[in-house]
């Protein structure tokens, strides 16, 4: 448990006397109730202002722990004047008091719900303030080219010398790439920070279920001879490497009049809409229908933008498919009832292509937006130095300024800070 503030110190030797505050030293104590009667024996220590987690006083309690004496531990501070924190109040205390800038703050949060090794990495860096530099970097270029502007518009008489509006194309077409490029490397990592979701797709009957299971390595999900046994999507989280990855099951998707199952068959499309890989299954002891072509047209919509991997089902029973329409999707053959081996190792494959991960990251909607503004108002700003309106392209590049400066800092806009750590979970 954590105190944080000017009164932290006070309450913390109310509840504990023999508590001596000693900065950055641990000491074990006893900790009583307001009738004195004994709580626990508990580590405590104590972080002077500045030099804490929120930049205030903190002082910190490790009780043996278990709900009962943690909430009695809690309910005493709160008699003795604090009160529980709000979600992310701790960070956003610490970023309010200048120990961290905004995105060091989101590298925390995500941080903690990180699905995976290469995104823990990832935001490991940007705790250390790599994304500071990326914003910092583009910040100065942009404020060099605002200087040169800014001069001219002095002398608005002439017209920009040649050589320096070209000068300036250059410098700020560099600056909108390199914007665009993380813009665009981020889309394609955003489930690594987010997590995968992994959809597995195909008509009724051809082993679905049987293959989540044999995934999860035991009986989820409901499996029968009967074609429509799955009315629903059913989700679990699964290891995959070193990925933790959300799983859908899905109904199998044909032509049904059936209105529950229509609605099942819905859900699957979204699904497979919102996922970043689709399994498409199919049953390798019959031949390819009508139901299985609706499949495939579906893979070939999703084919530029999701990763596919296409698996024959039922390998152990004798083959009649013709896998000719499938041959473009280099499918694997399986067999769920016996296990999965053969996809685990393929899903992996897909997964870590996303491996070289050391570009910059934008890890938030907030962020991307941030960006995605910057490079409007860039787009903005060629078009009045192309019909030579300085005044106009200055104000557009003080707008890029603000809305790449704005990943960092965002002080101005409490609404943004409290909707921002609105979403942290409590006690970071
Ligand atoms: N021989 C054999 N049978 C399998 C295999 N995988 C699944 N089955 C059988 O195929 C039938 C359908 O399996 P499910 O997993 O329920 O199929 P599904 O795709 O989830 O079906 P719906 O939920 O109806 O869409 C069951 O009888 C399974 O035992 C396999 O690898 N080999
Ligand atoms: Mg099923």
């Amino acid at each position: 448990m954590r105190l944080s503030g000017p009164g932290a110190l006070d309450i913390a030797g109310k509840i504990a006397p023999s508590f001596k505050g000693k900065p950055r030293y641990a000491q074990l104590v006893s900790l009583y109730d307001s009738d004195g009667s004994p709580i626990d024996e508990a580590i405590m220590l104590y972080f002077q202002a500045p030099k804490s987690f929120t930049g205030e006083d903190v002082v910190e309690f490790q009780s043996h722990g278990g709900m009962i004496t943690a909430s009695r531990i809690l309910d005493r501070c709160m008699a003795l004047g604090a009160r529980p924190a709000e979600p992310g109040e701790f960070t956003k205390r610490a970023v309010l008091h200048g120990k961290m800038d905004l995105s060091q703050a989101e590298a925390v949060a995500k941080l903690i719900e990180s699905k995976s090794v290469d995104a823990a990495r990832i935001l490991a860096r940007q705790l250390k303030g790599e994304l500071k530099e990326f914003v910092d970097t583009l910040r100065d270029a942009l404020i060099e080219i605002l200087a040169y502007i800014e001069v001219n518009i002095d002398y608005a008489e002439e017209d920009l010398p040649e050589s320096l509006q070209k000068q300036i194309v250059q410098k700020l077409e560099a600056i909108d790439r390199k914007i665009r490029e993380t813009l665009q490397v981020s889309k394609s990592r955003e489930g690594l920070i987010e997590g995968f979701r992994v959809a597995i797709v195909g008509k009724p009957n051809v082993g679905k279920s049987s293959l989540l299971n044999a995934l999860l390595r035991y009986d989820r999900a409901i499996i029968s001879e009967i074609a429509g046994t799955t009315r629903d999507t059913i989700e679990e989280e699964i290891r995959i490497g070193t990925h933790l990855v959300r799983i859908v099951d899905t109904a199998g998707i044909r032509q049904s009049a059936d209105t529950i199952e229509q609605i099942g068959i819905e859900r699957s499309m979204q699904a497979a809409e919102s996922a970043d890989v689709v399994i498409a299954l199919f049953d390798g002891s019959r031949p390819l229908e009508s139901d299985d072509r609706e499949i495939i047209g579906l893979l070939e919509k999703y084919r530029s933008e999701k990763k596919i991997i296409v698996a024959i089902n039922k390998s152990d029973l004798p083959q009649q498919i013709d896998p000719g329409l499938l041959e473009p999707f280099a499918p694997v053959s399986v067999s769920a009832r016996a296990g999965a081996p053969v996809l685990i190792e393929k899903l992996e494959t897909v997964l870590s292509r996303s491996e070289a991960a050391d570009e910059t990251l934008l890890i938030s909607k907030r962020q991307v937006d941030a960006a995605q503004k910057t490079d409007e108002a860039i787009n903005r700003a060629f078009e009045f130095l192309e019909s030579g309106e300085l005044e106009l392209f200055a104000y557009e590049i003080n707008e890029a300024i603000t809305a790449i400066a704005s990943i960092t800092h965002a002080f101005e806009r409490d609404e943004i800070l409290d909707k921002m750590f609105g979403s942290f979970c409590l006690g970071k």
